[in-house]
């Protein structure tokens, strides 16, 4: 508070509001700025740092210890040491060994998996397995039980993302423990959602949609490689470009994945640039193929596959693909855009 030497019944009001809490619009800066003013900091995380640093916790730190699952979360360099990617997202990698279980628990923060290698693990999703193999995105939306299990002979490693900053700053986390299931892991079945939702392209049951149509996210909890592959294969084939970006949707409604997330993956092919753009809100991308770099502001990122990276609220973004990359990228876009707060565009050269 400043001080009115000059001023002794100024002061004495000071000194009054002070001991109510209240405090004087009139004396604050930096509240109503022009644009975005951003605490989280543009960085990348390099794949081979994660993969090793997760698998040293597979050797020392038993998948038991905190919270029941060994996760390594990605603190941005601006948050002061908060273990949080942005202020409204979490990401991290999750590690699981050969025959380890993380027990079930479902919160009301919402989650999902990109699977950058590997397979062998599967999730259980309010009792529906569903196997996880690179590329594929799978869905844990709020307040949906999940247990990971790893019955493979081999560890796994996987990225998640949160909006568990968000959720807290609505003041609205919850948790509970749940029923740990036993999948007969012999015969992994193909999840029940996707025989429902993720049979061909256009197709959904009769019947069942009245349910489902109440819950605020997805039904079809996994969108495979397979197919994510194929649809920018196909977008590619038109020629009109050097890229070309899918969203995952809900295929029951017109509407995001998540209530809080926003998935998208984009391929840049060899040799491309990207024009520059910017947005409000965090994105969090992963590289899955291919090789390149990010500018992002004024730093430059250079990417290989399995690096993770994040693009502030408002940053400045561009992509150059050494070789064809493929990007995923999650976001807290609908939330902005529930809200009224999206804005994108295109930043000229
Ligand atoms: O796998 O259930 O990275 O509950 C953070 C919290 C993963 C999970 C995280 C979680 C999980
Ligand atoms: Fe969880």
């Amino acid at each position: 508070m400043r001080y009115h030497a000059d001023e002794p019944e100024l002061d004495a009001y000071y000194a009054d509001i002070d001991r109510v809490h209240l405090q004087p619009l009139w004396e604050m800066s930096g509240l109503l700025t022009p644009t975005p003013v951003v605490q989280s900091v543009p960085h990348r995380w390099s794949a081979r740092e994660l993969q090793t640093l997760a698998a040293r916790a597979g050797e020392l730190v038993p998948v038991d210890r905190g919270g029941d699952r060994r996760v390594l979360a990605m603190a941005n360099p601006g948050l002061d040491g908060a273990p949080f990617i942005s202020g409204t997202l979490w990401a991290a990698v999750q590690f699981l060994g050969a025959g380890e279980v993380a027990p079930a628990h479902r919160h009301t923060p919402g989650a999902l998996r990109f699977v950058l290698d590997g397979d062998g693990v599967y999730t259980v999703l309010n009792g529906d397995p569903v196997p996880m193999s690179r590329g594929d995105l799978v869905l844990t939306p709020s307040w949906v039980y999940h247990e990971h299990h790893n019955p493979s002979a081999q560890p796994m490693m996987w990225l998640d993302v949160l909006d568990l900053p968000m959720v807290a700053a609505l003041d609205a986390v919850f948790f509970e423990e749940g029923p740990s299931e036993e999948a007969d892991e012999s015969v992994l079945p193909r999840s029940a959602a996707e025989r429902r939702y993720g049979q061909g392209p256009g197709l959904v049951p009769t019947g069942v949609s009245s349910v489902l149509h109440e819950e605020r996210h997805s039904p079809l909890s996994v969108y495979r490689w397979a197919d994510t592959d194929a649809a920018l294969d196909a977008l590619l084939e038109l020629g009109d470009g050097a890229q070309a970006e899918v969203r995952y949707r809900d295929p029951s409604r017109d509407r995001d994945v998540m209530p809080t997330l926003r998935c998208e993956m984009r391929r840049v092919v060899s040799g491309a640039t990207t024009s520059t753009d910017r947005q409000t809100g965090t994105r969090v991308c992963a590289v899955l193929n291919g090789a390149g770099t990010v500018r992002l502001g004024d730093q430059r990122f250079s990417l290989v596959a399995g690096d993770v990276f994040v693009v502030p609220s408002w940053c400045e973004h561009q992509l150059e693909a050494d070789t064809t990359i493929d990007i995923f990228t999650t976001s807290d876009a609908p939330v902005l855009d529930a809200l009224g707060l999206f804005r994108r565009t295109a930043v000229p050269a």
